[in-house]
């Protein structure tokens, strides 16, 4: 395993950096929910979060985003953080209920200044903000009108849309509409594991329509305003693959893939819902209205990518993770490099992509505190075999404009809560003390040689 103390380790980092252009993004992120805070603070709305983490028995460790790692109010401290890093990017997402409090009507001003300052901030700082619209925070107020089931918040995200590119689309390098609309319409649709807590398939995949639907809607009206930030969305992707060689479980693999990667990917690339998929829904297809399909087709600027494994799908039911004899991460995940390669290639291969980032990828790793060190080298490996993975699918063609690490700190993991720690900063919640663990030191050290290598080559050139 790589560590950052291993004597072999930068030949090996300056290897793998220059395999990546000088202009590649590297950056980290984070979501609104999961690190801000101050839920109830300067006129924010709430949000299903809120809402659903009062639920019992919903949250892992019965928390929720109250304070989170206050970083409403450690905002400069924490640009100070990633500034240190070296890193070109932070992608983050603004909180609608803290801009517009119901989702429509007033704005807020304080909320709206917050993201002001941060945008500035990183900006004041050399790091390029990357800006997510929806990282699953609806307004609360929308919830009770139907929420994303009802066509009617598709038309209220566009306006929220229009009016934070209207703020800050002149300083930001990119929009992204939504982060995984799998999740929000499966996990907080269908299964019911995730806020707003609804279990019907039907309501899942009429959601999953009206934010595919809001997305180019919004890309079409932030376009019509002048906006020049690159604009774009975020899916969760994964390469799946059979457990056996047998008829069924190929067939349960297929339609699997239908329903998370086709049914995204097709719509907005294909201008069409995949037929197999439709059918094995029959009454629980969406309802799609005339001229649907064209508005989500709406090109994009870029594609993020959202990688952290591989799924194994048998038709005997949910395969168990522990089966296949990989490294697993905290969350039982396997570590699966390869597959990020392979889901690049397939994205290249199968659909006329618009250039391709890698917008979240990392790991739940069981840290310890210990003298004011994390040694998370379980997570330097995993980020090194991750990007290593990605210069191999460039190498093959893919166009990938960059890289994001998930997270940047520990933060609130859904319904796991507190316990799920995925940040390369380590946070202690009690007193928000922030310390680099050695996969943050690690990256520092990649990025310093990316940038040297280039600096070298250019010095060479001259
Ligand atoms: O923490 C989440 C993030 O909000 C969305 N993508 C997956 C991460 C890890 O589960």
């Amino acid at each position: 395993m790589l560590t950052r103390t291993t004597s072999s380790a930068t030949p090996l980092l300056q290897e793998l950096a220059a395999r990546f252009p000088s202009n590649f993004v590297w950056g980290v992120a984070t979501s609104a929910f999961q690190i801000e805070g101050a839920a109830v603070e300067d006129g924010k709305g709430a949000s299903v979060w809120d809402s659903f983490c009062r639920k019992p028995g919903v949250i892992a460790d019965n928390s929720d985003g109250q304070t989170a790692c206050d970083h409403y109010h450690r905002w400069s401290e924490d640009l100070d953080l990633i500034a240190s890093l070296g890193v070109g990017a932070y992608r983050f997402s603004v909180s609608w209920p803290r801009v517009r409090p119901g989702g429509s009507g007033a704005w807020n001003a304080k909320g709206l200044d917050f993201y002001e300052r941060l945008v500035d901030g990183l900006l004041a700082r050399g790091v390029t903000p990357y800006l997510t619209l929806n990282h699953w925070d609806l307004p609360d107020e929308l919830q009770a009108n139907g929420g994303w089931a009802d066509r009617d918040t598709a038309y209220r995200f566009v306006e929220y849309a229009r009016g934070m590119a209207a703020r800050l689309g002149d300083r930001v390098a990119s929009i992204t509409t939504h982060n995984e609309p799998w999740v929000m319409s499966v996990l907080g649709h269908e299964s019911g594991i995730f806020a707003p807590g609804v279990k019907d398939r039907a309501t899942a995949m009429q959601v999953s329509h009206h934010l595919l639907l809001s997305h180019g809607l919004a890309l079409q009206a932030m376009r019509a305003q002048g906006c020049q930030a690159k604009l774009g969305i975020v899916l969760n992707l994964a390469p799946l693959q059979p457990a056996t060689d047998s008829a069924e479980d190929k067939a349960k693999t297929h339609l699997e893939d239908g329903l998370l990667l086709r049914w995204y990917m097709d719509p907005l690339f294909k201008g069409a819902y995949p037929a197999d998929v439709l059918a094995h829904l029959g009454a629980d297809a969406p309802h799609v209205q005339a001229g649907d399909m064209a508005a989500i087709g709406t090109s994009m600027d870029y594609l993020g990518v959202n990688y952290y494994s591989r799924g194994v799908v048998s038709a005997e039911g949910p395969w168990d993770t522990k089966n296949s004899g990989l490294p697993l991460t905290d969350m039982g995940w396997e570590i699966y490099p390869e597959g990020l390669t392979e889901l690049l290639l397939r994205l290249h291969r199968d659909y006329a992509v618009p250039p391709l980032f890698v917008t979240e990828n990392g790991c739940a790793m069981p840290d310890q505190l210990v003298a004011g060190q994390v040694q998370d080298n379980g997570r330097i490996d995993y980020i090194y075999r991750h990007i290593d993975a990605m210069a191999e699918a460039m190498r093959q063609g893919v166009r990938l404009d960059g890289y994001m690490v998930w997270s940047l700190m520990d933060n609130f993991e859904w319904a796991f809560g507190y316990e799920k720690r995925f940040g390369i900063v380590h946070v202690d919640y009690a007193s928000q003390v922030r310390t680099l663990k050695h996969s943050a030191l690690w990256y520092r050290d990649f990025l310093q040689h990316h940038k040297h290598v280039h600096a070298n080559l250019l010095a060479a050139e001259a």
